[in-house]
């Protein structure tokens, strides 16, 4: 079968809810991807950070085949003995007490809403059904229908009303406007350390540990939701550590289980995880052995093959080489780590065309928001391999 036999196939009985490049992938290596034609491309998105590892890890494949032969769901009923091991290894490499595992991004993200939640109830003492969780304009945070009901993107939440009602936007960056949003319901800033969605948005320094600050004086919790700003994508374990920011809560998915299988975690202190009992929150999935296998292994990749020195050094380089292209569509690069957004200029015309000539050429990117290119490879990418996709994206970014 041919791509445009897929595409068929998929136009018909598939949900339309993606609009993706025409491109059928079928096979993966580190930095590259191969699609049914045979044709190679250097893939710099990394299906949103989740492969920071590279595509089909060597490591990662053997731990999967190895536990898939074992023992792949106990379910939460009974103890497996991958479970506690992941908890013990994420909680030491991130300094936390507690973790909570689940399995997509959403999922964790909802884990951290109910259990800032509770602790408002049982620790600060919030009045039954009167918290509030303070976010921020621009994010993205997952599709369930409570984390749609606080986005301000209203293609998210067009048509899936009635929302959750508890939560409170303001401006994205802006560390006065925390303060003064705070109320005696607050119960937690939900906050992304550097907006994706957004297109790749950098706050100004110093507003994380602002923001920190706040909700220790406050008595608010400060709640990073690291999803994909974690792991190494910015040139540090958690994108929080270029402020020297310790959030009371860590959200993390993605890269966690290195493109594998979904595994998501919440991490906390033992005063805020100590919040759920049994039977108050779970999941069937969360905690198998065969993603807890996978995740201690995928942390163990990013700690020895050095993925946040890896990302700092050659996110910088690609920074500093994108800022010598002189072209007539960009309007300023900015980034962090192996994070880049291009912002286009309006007359562009938007990220597609470009992410369409850079398809054609062997490069794989999306844009966000419509006219940001994002660039985001595999942190195991080497600078030829960077040269390489600079080389294309001279090309494009200059054409007409
Ligand atoms: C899609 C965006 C990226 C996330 C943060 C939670 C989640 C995500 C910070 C939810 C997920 C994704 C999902 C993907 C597109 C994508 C995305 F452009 F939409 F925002 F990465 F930039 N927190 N991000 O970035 O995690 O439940 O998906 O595992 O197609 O929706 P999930």
């Amino acid at each position: 079968m041919k791509t445009q036999d897929y595409i068929a196939i998929e136009d018909q009985y598939g949900a339309h809810n993606y609009r993706p490049l025409d491109v059928v992938l079928t096979r993966g290596e580190g930095v590259w991807v191969w699609d049914v034609e045979g044709k190679k491309y250097l893939d710099c998105l990394a299906a949103y950070s989740a492969v920071n590892q590279g595509h089909c890890h060597p490591r990662l494949v053997k731990v999967m085949i190895e536990q898939a032969r074992r023992l792949t769901l106990t379910s939460r009923a009974f103890r497996n003995d991958q479970l506690p091991l992941l908890e013990k290894e994420l909680c030491e490499l991130m300094g936390y007490d507690m973790m909570l595992p689940m399995n997509s991004g959403a999922e964790a993200v909802e884990t951290a809403i109910k259990m800032a939640r509770k602790w408002g109830y049982t620790v600060k003492g919030v009045e039954a059904d009167k918290a509030e969780i303070i976010v921020c304009d621009g994010n993205f945070h997952g599709r369930t229908v409570t984390i749609i009901s606080f986005s301000s993107v209203e293609k998210y939440r067009d048509g899936f009303g009635p929302f959750t009602p508890g939560f409170k936007r303001i401006p994205y960056g802006d560390a006065e406007a925390l303060a003064t949003a705070i109320t005696p319901n607050t119960v937690a800033f939900l906050v992304e350390p550097i907006q994706g969605e957004g297109g790749v948005v950098v706050p100004p320094t110093g507003y994380l540990q602002r923001a920190r600050e706040i909700c220790r004086a406050r008595n608010v919790l400060f709640i990073a939701d690291e999803i994909q700003s974690g792991l190494g994508r910015t040139g540090k374990m958690l994108a929080c550590d270029h402020e020297g920011v310790r959030p009371d809560a860590v959200i993390l998915g993605k890269a966690l289980s290195g493109g594998m299988y979904p595994v998501s975690a919440v991490l906390a202190s033992r005063e805020v995880m100590g919040v759920f009992q049994p039977s108050s929150h779970g999941s069937t999935y969360g905690g198998n052995p065969l993603g807890c296998a996978v995740a201690r292994e995928a942390l163990r990749v990013i700690v020895d093959e050095q993925l946040c020195q890896r990302a700092a050094e050659l996110g910088d380089y690609l920074l500093a080489e994108l800022q010598k292209i002189q072209s007539p569509h960009v309007n300023f690069y900015r980034g962090k780590g192996l994070w880049v957004g291009v912002v286009l200029k309006e007359e562009a015309g938007g990220a597609r065309r470009f992410c369409e000539a850079l398809m054609e050429r062997g490069v794989l990117v999306k844009g966000t928001r419509h006219n940001v290119i994002r660039l985001a490879p595999p942190l195991v990418i080497t600078r030829e391999e960077i040269d390489w996709m600079l080389e294309r994206l001279r090309e494009v970014l200059m054409m007409a």
